[in-house]
């Protein structure tokens, strides 16, 4: 259960990222009320090398938080931070809904794990994402690529 070493390279990566988004006010305290709602997810900022970097959140409910992000056609790296304490989710663009495939995918995210995938935003438009674990349950967002 404890981190293989991508697994730890992506908290890493994201940790990094909190870093340079110059976030704070994380005081990790536990408890069950719900955590406040970070407002750099969903934005999408450029790395040292060029890439657009974004993240996004799964809490225990069967939501990505926020559902919905834009990013310019290039290089994207996405981390997605579950925050779940008991749910185990995964990240994949839906197939057949976008204008492209995006085969890059999170198989696999243990609750209170981060993972990062990078690809390449091609093509122009709405590209469903899903957690195919939960799609019954409406576990759903769209990426747009702009123009
Ligand atoms: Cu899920």
């Amino acid at each position: 259960m404890n981190g293989s070493p991508t697994r730890v390279r992506a908290a890493a990566l994201a940790a990094a990222a909190l870093l340079l988004a110059g976030c704070g006010g994380d005081d990790g305290g536990g408890g069950d009320s719900a955590p406040p709602v970070d407002p750099s997810l969903g934005t999408v900022t450029t790395g040292p090398d060029g890439v657009q970097e974004v993240t996004i959140e799964t809490p225990d409910d069967y939501v990505f938080v926020p559902d919905s992000f834009e990013v310019a056609p290039g290089p994207v790296r996405l981390t997605v931070r579950s925050t779940a304490e008991q749910m185990v989710h995964n990240f994949r663009f839906t197939p057949g809904q976008g204008p492209a495939e995006i085969e890059e995918d999170i198989p696999l995210l243990e609750p209170g794990e981060s993972a990062t995938i990078e690809f390449e935003a091609t093509t122009v438009g709405d590209y469903g994402f899903d957690c195919s674990f939960h799609l019954q349950l409406g576990q759903v967002g769209t990426m747009t690529v702009t123009g």
